[in-house]
Order: C-alpha cells, then structure tokens, then sequence
C-alpha cells in the first residue's frame, strides 16, 4: 500500500479508523496534517489511505461528503457526523409490540427530506397482525410516495424484499427500541450477529454513540444499526420549511391563498382544504401541527 488507496470508513473510535480498501480492511490513522482541516472522520467517509516506512497506515485525503447526518452535539456548538454518504435511512416499526409511532416516523421522514436522504419504512413484525390492517396503517405512506416493506424477521416475511433493497447501498437503519432493527439485519444477512433485545439507550445520557459501524453486506453493500435514533436531537429546521419537507403537504402548498400561509388558521389554505376533503390524513395533519408548534 504504497500509493495511496481508496477506502471507506467502517468504524471510528479514539483516533483509530477500520477502513475497507480493495486489499482488505486496515486500520489507519489520521495524518497530523489533516488532523488540523477537518475535526472528524465519521463511518461511510471515503478517504485515501497509505501505507508509510514504518508500517502503519496513515488517511491522507478524505473525499467532500454528498451528504451527512449528524446531530447536534449538545452542550457543543458543533455538530457531530453520525455517518456520512447515506444512501438511505430505513425507519424501522413494529405493526404492534410496541405499536407504531407515527408521530416519531413523521419526524424521521421530515428530518430525512431536509437532508436529502431518500427514505424507506419497514413495518415490521407484520405476523402479530392482520396484513389488512398493517397496510391499513402504513399504506398511507405509500400514497405519499415513501417505499413501505411489510417484514417479519422472526418468520421471514419480506426480508428477501429488504435484502434487494439493500444491496450496493449504504443505509442506516433507525426507529424505536424493540421493533427489530437489528433482529431484521440479522434476518438480512445470518451471521451478522448483531445483539437483540439489549435495553436501548434512547432516552438516556446524551453522549451515547448513535451509529458505531457500518457492516458490509455480502450482497453488496453496508449497513449501520442504531440503537434508538432520537429525532429531535437530529432536528435543525425551521418552522417555515417544515410544509416543504412533509411531500403530501408540499405538492399543495402553492395554491394556498397567501404565500406565508402556516396552515394553521389561514382563509383559503389549500392544505386546511386538503384534510377536510380527506386528501391529506388527519394523522399527518397533526403531525404537522405538533412539529410546527416545536413539539418533539
Ligand atoms: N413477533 C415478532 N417479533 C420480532 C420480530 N422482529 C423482532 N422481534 C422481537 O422483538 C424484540 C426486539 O428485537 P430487536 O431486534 O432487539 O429490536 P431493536 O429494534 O434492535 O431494538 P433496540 O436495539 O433496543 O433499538 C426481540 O425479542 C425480537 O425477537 C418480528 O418480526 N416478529
Ligand atoms: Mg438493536
Ligand atoms: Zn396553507
């Protein structure tokens, strides 16, 4: 590895990277002098790395990002790279067991429309109800243009599906404690052997490390699991875009009366209309609402 090589970052911790070149994955550092242009190295960052005389690998150049999530890093001005160059966020729910968020995967959704990470839901452990009435729930966001796959990952169901979806992408998987995040991946791909059923840190201190690793599928592609992704620590947008970010909202917002219009209260809202009529659900009406109103 004496030229330098191209490389993805799998994993980060204390200055170390595992970065995946076509010779293998090695464990590189950062030179001294990058250290000072750039503050941090996240996984799915690509970077050059070579070898030096005295046998360790140094990351000479790291690659501009197409995109990243990150979340604000509290007490710190900064924010902090989750994962960089995400192909997709697959939001992961139960159709029971716990019963699904929605108001949680609303946010998910707006949060992934403002920084142009194409979405796909999975409604998980579709065996504990009737299919009817899963699609009856998640079919709505079909309509709306999201990807929804019905999975059990304990029966199988839908992981084939999940599998195609996966291939030759970098995607991050996110959603509530206990719907199977990663007894699904673990369905993906057998072997992986991710832990199931861990209490999840959602909720607790905020330094836990959101997404560790990304793991590389041997369908192509890689995966990052998530302990409990919290929407509102990811969340940096302002109330007037909101409507921008929600697609069945957006696609009426031009023929509301005013061009400011919040869709709250607003004669003539195109949007107000638009759930009167059934057109947009009520469901997500209120979501809208909540979220405008700064409530996460
Ligand atoms: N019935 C049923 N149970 C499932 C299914 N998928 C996962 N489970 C069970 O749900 C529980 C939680 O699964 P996990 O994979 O640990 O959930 P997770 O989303 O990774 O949870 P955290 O890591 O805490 O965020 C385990 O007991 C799984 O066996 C499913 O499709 N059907
Ligand atoms: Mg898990
Ligand atoms: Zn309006």
């Amino acid at each position: 590895m004496n030229e330098p090589t191209p490389g993805l970052v799998l994993r980060a911790r204390s200055g170390f990277y595992d970065v995946e070149t076509e010779e293998g994955v090695v464990q590189a550092q950062l030179r001294g002098r990058l250290k000072q242009e750039i503050d941090e190295i996240a996984i799915g960052d690509r970077v050059l790395v070579r070898g030096t005389e005295g046998g360790k690998v140094m990351i000479e150049a790291v690659q501009p990002r197409e995109r990243v999530l990150s979340r604000r890093n509290p007490g710190r001005e900064a924010q902090q790279v989750l994962i960089a160059n995400p192909d997709q966020a697959v939001f992961v729910f139960a159709c029971a067991d716990p019963d699904p968020n929605f108001r949680l995967l609303d946010r998910l959704l707006v949060m992934a429309e403002s920084v142009a990470i194409p979405a796909l839901i999975c409604a998980n452990k579709v065996d504990l109800v009737k299919s009817k009435s899963a699609k009856e729930e998640f079919g709505e966001y079909s309509d709306i243009g999201y990807p929804v796959l019905y999975t059990s990952a304990t029966k199988g169901t839908g992981v084939k599906a999940l599998r195609k979806r996966l291939k030759d992408k970098i995607s991050v998987f996110a959603g509530p404690s206990g719907v199977g995040k990663s007894t699904l991946l673990n369905a993906v791909q057998p072997g992986l052997g991710l832990p199931t059923e861990q209490v999840s840190d959602i909720g607790l201190g905020a330094h836990t490390t959101v997404v560790r690793e990304l793991l590389p599928l041997e369908s192509g592609g890689y995966v990052a699991d998530s302990p409990g992704l919290r929407a509102f620590a990811l969340w940096d947008i302002e109330p007037e875009e909101l409507d921008g970010y929600m697609p069945d909202l957006a696609a009426l917002v031009g023929q509301c009366e005013f061009s400011d219009c919040t869709h709250i209260h607003e004669p003539e809202c195109a949007v107000i209309a638009a759930v009167e009529d059934g057109q947009i659900s009520p469901e997500r009406y209120y979501s809208y609402l909540r979220m405008r109103e700064g409530d996460f």
